[in-house]
C-alpha cells in the first residue's frame, strides 16, 4: 500500500488516497497528506487502512509528489561513508568539515524544501544554470509526525550542485535548495509494511541519449546512523505541526567530473518503498509552471513531458 496525492481531470484540489495495485481509493474527508500526519501513529493507521472513497484506476489519475500544506522537507548530510569520501574529495579547501560531522555525535541537517517546491514522480527535476557539476543524491526519506513518530518512508532525489557546494561549504544552501532541486515520491510506504528500514537495497540509474550513462548499488545497510536518531535531531528545538519529511542521506555520488546534463532520466529505486523517475532541465525559467501550478493542480500535467 502507499499513501498518495493525485489529481483528476474534474478539480484544480489534490485528493489523498491509497494505491494498492492498479487502484487508487480515495481517502473521504482527508483533505491533504499534512491532515494525515496529524494524526498519532495509531489513529493514522484506522483511518489509511479502510478507505471508503472512490476507486479510481490509476491510469485515470496523475500522482501528485506526497509532500503539501506545511509539510517541509528537511535533509541529512554525510550519514554514509560514500558521501563523506565525494564531498572531501570536491571540497580541497574545508575537507575537514565532512570529516568532523560523519564521526561527530550530532548529525548534519538541512532545510531542503516547503511543499509547493517538491516535484514528483515523472516531473522534470533540474540543474543550476550557474553550476558547472551537478548530481542526483538517491536518497530514503522517513515522513515523521507531528508527535515525531516515524509514519512512513520513500524514496528522495536530493538533487545538488557539487561546484557550489565544493566552493564554500557555506553556500550548501544554494547548491541544495533552488526550484527543481527536490523530487520525493510516487507515494509513502506506511512504516508498519516496512519490516526492516536497514535492509533496503538502493539503485540509481541514470539515462542519457538512449542509454544508461551511470548505474550504481548501495544498501541502507551502510547507514551510519539510525533513522530515529536523525529524527530526534530535528525535532530537538522544533516543531512540525504538518508533518516533516526528513531525506537521510546519499548512499551513491558519481564520480567527479560526472555530471547530470538537461535531457536525462535519473531512476531511484528504494526495494519495498517505491521508483522515482525524473527527466532532467537545466535553469530556472523551465521550472516556471511549478509557481503556476499552486492553485491547480491539473496545470501541473503543463511541467511534464509528453508521454
Ligand atoms: O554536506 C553536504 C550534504 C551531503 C548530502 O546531501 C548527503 O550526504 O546526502
Ligand atoms: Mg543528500
Amino acid at each position: 500500500m502507499l499513501l498518495v496525492r493525485f489529481a483528476t481531470p474534474s478539480s484544480p484540489a489534490a485528493s489523498v488516497g491509497v494505491l494498492d495495485g492498479d487502484t487508487v481509493t480515495t481517502l473521504d474527508g482527508v483533505g491533504s497528506l499534512a491532515a494525515l500526519w496529524r494524526l498519532p501513529i495509531a489513529d493514522l493507521r484506522v483511518v489509511v487502512s479502510a478507505p471508503t472513497g472512490p476507486a479510481l484506476p490509476i491510469d485515470r489519475v496523475t500522482l501528485l509528489p506526497p509532500v503539501d500544506g506545511g509539510t517541509e522537507v528537511w535533509a541529512c548530510g554525510v550519514t554514509y561513508k560514500v558521501s563523506e569520501e565525494a564531498r572531501v574529495e570536491e571540497s580541497e579547501r574545508a575537507a575537514s568539515v565532512y570529516e568532523l560531522v560523519y564521526d561527530a555525535e550530532r548529525p548534519e541537517l538541512f532545510f531542503k524544501s516547503v511543499a509547493w517546491r517538491v516535484v514528483g514522480d515523472g516531473e522534470p527535476i533540474a540543474v543550476r544554470a550557474d553550476s558547472r557539476v551537478d548530481v542526483p543524491e538517491p536518497e530514503v526519506a522517513v515522513v515523521v509526525t507531528a508527535y515525531g513518530e516515524i509514519a512512513g518512508y520513500t524514496v528522495c532525489n536530493d538533487v545538488s550542485s557539487r561546484t557550489i557546494e565544493g566552493e564554500n561549504p557555506l553556500y550548501l544552501p544554494q547548491a541544495k535548495a533552488y526550484l527543481g532541486a527536490c523530487a520525493v515520491g510516487p507515494g509513502i510506504r506506511p512504516a508498519w509494511e516496512v519490516p526492516d528500514p536497514y535492509a533496503l537495497p538502493v539503485s540509481m540509474t541514470i539515462e542519457r541519449n538512449g542509454g544508461v550513462d551511470w548505474s550504481g548499488t548501495a544498501s541502507t545497510g551502510q547507514l551510519r546512523r539510525r533513522f530515529d536518531e536523525l529524527v530526534s535531531f530535528l525535532l530537538r528545538a522544533d516543531m512540525f505541526p504538518d508533518g516533516a519529511v526528513l531525506s537521510t542521506g546519499t548512499c551513491l555520488v558519481p564520480a567527479a567530473p560526472w555530471t547530470l546534463c538537461a535531457g536525462d532520466v535519473v531512476r531511484i529505486e528504494i526495494g519495498g518503498v517505491g521508483e522515482l523517475a525524473n527527466p532532467v532541465v537545466e535553469g530556472v525559467e523551465a521550472m516556471s509552471w511549478l509557481a503556476d501550478a499552486r492553485d491547480d493542480v491539473r496545470l501541473r500535467a503543463a511541467g511534464r513531458p509528453a508521454p
